[in-house]
């Protein structure tokens, strides 16, 4: 086991974790204790780039300076009021997203998973009382290879049998078509009981999956056209993380609910949010959803110094041309451990092809902290590299240089 690469300090940590905690993850040999920008540093004073963000939760860096302010600050006048009050944060902050994003109405929520399923319940509500589907018949679409979350009902539309196994019964109502393709969506809108399309732009945990050229843009015409609603699910796509504040931007798309979540609450804070259209928002009514934490004073100062932070700081413009950078730099690798490199601003990944002895990203993974540089594979021969948007050209060069010395040092093990 990799524990064994695990002493000193960080061997305690491990240990506490193994016997007290459920061993629903399987981390990489690390503690950390310290984060700032793109650096981490763990128990034994070693520094690292990451390049996992948290899975986009971090765009802004650790601990940024004025998201920390924002938190701090409203931490010690008024964190929690629940929504049986109103609070002197939550109005203008649905204020700021909806004109930030376009959109009519905001329900705030905290995690990705709680906000996914509640786009997934104002599509159904509205497909009901807008839309004139006969109660419980109403039909979600979700593609192939989505994540959403761990919920019950997430991992009903999902694909992976790992998310699945030893949990159903599962949701009913839920459809699975291909990932990027338009015409399996034709087809299954053409269904008077459809409601919904749910789909990532980019399918993240998939394995930074990238479609075709317009297919949001023929999801957005196909929907339009069937009166089905789309659901972009941007908890990891959005926010800066392809070059854009929405990754459906690069097409000029504009789907009917935004989920958001992860960055939304800087690194600091979960907050997630669907925003939407008028007809759709307003089906909820006093008492019909809502949640403990959904709004809270904190979380509303927290979001909105995060979506600023992102703005004022240009985070956009930087992750794609870093991402521009980075690929690049790693496309002049010829190794034949390296099946493609592909991405879209700093959401990127490196598909391996299997080598050595049964060996796998995770090595790579292992190889790459101890040159430096935190990177976490999806799947056994995916690797995601995920900065913070904050990273500058030195340090994306010096990450390329990590990882394309690691890969050649790899090459020892191809027979
Ligand atoms: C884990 C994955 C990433 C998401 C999208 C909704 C959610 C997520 C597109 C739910 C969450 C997280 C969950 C976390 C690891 C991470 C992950 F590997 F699991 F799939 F990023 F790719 N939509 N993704 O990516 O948001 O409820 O977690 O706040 O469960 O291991 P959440």
């Amino acid at each position: 086991m990799e524990h064994d690469k695990i002493t000193g300090l960080s061997a305690g940590f491990v240990e506490m974790e193994d016997r007290y905690g459920v061993h629903n993850y399987h981390p990489l040999p690390v503690v950390l204790s310290k984060g700032e920008g793109v650096w981490l540093w763990d128990v034994e004073g070693r520094k690292y780039l990451d390049f996992l963000s948290a899975y986009s939760a971090v765009n802004q860096g650790h601990a940024h300076p004025k998201i920390v302010q924002a938190l701090c600050e409203q931490a010690s006048k008024l964190s929690l009021t629940s929504r049986a009050f109103h609070n002197d944060r939550l109005g203008p902050y649905t204020k700021f997203m909806t004109e930030a994003f376009g959109y009519d109405r905001i329900l705030p929520m905290n995690t990705g998973v709680e906000a996914s399923e509640s786009a997934v319940k104002l599509a159904r509500k509205w497909g009901y009382e807008v839309k004139g589907v006969a109660q419980n018949k109403a039909r979600v679409v979700f593609a192939a290879g989505n994540f959403w979350g761990r919920s019950i009902a997430a991992i009903s539309s999902s694909t992976d049998s790992n998310s699945r196994k030893s949990f159903g019964p599962f949701v009913p109502g839920f459809d699975v078509i291909p990932y990027n393709d338009l015409a399996a969506l034709e087809t299954i809108c053409c269904e008077p009981d459809v409601v919904a399309f749910m789909v990532e732009p980019i399918q993240g945990e998939a394995g930074v999956i990238l479609p075709d050229s317009g297919y949001m843009k023929g999801v957005r015409e196909i929907c339009t056209r069937h009166n089905v609603l789309l659901i972009a699910d941007e908890v990891q796509t959005g926010l800066g993380r392809t070059g854009a504040m929405t990754c459906c931007e690069h097409e000029g798309v504009k789907p009917d609910l935004l989920v958001l979540g992860k960055a939304l609450g800087g690194g600091v804070y979960p907050v997630s949010a669907v925003l939407g259209r008028e007809d759709v928002m307003i089906t909820l009514k006093p008492g019909q959803h809502g949640s403990t934490f959904g709004g809270n004073p904190l979380a509303c100062a927290v979001a909105m110094a995060s979506i600023k932070v992102l703005q004022d700081e240009e985070q956009c413009n930087n992750a794609t041309e870093m991402g521009d950078i980075f690929r690049h730099e790693l496309n002049k690798l010829r190794s034949p451990l390296v099946k493609t490199v592909r991405g879209k601003g700093l959401l990127n990944a490196i598909e391996i092809n299997p080598y050595g002895d049964n060996r796998t990203a995770w090595d790579v993974c292992i190889a790459l902290l101890e040159n430096g540089l935190l990177a976490k594979q999806t799947h056994k021969h995916i690797i995601r590299f995920a900065p913070p948007l904050t990273i500058n050209k030195e340090q994306i060069l010096q990450a390329c240089s990590i990882i394309q010395s690691v890969i050649k040092e790899e090459e020892k093990f191809l027979h």
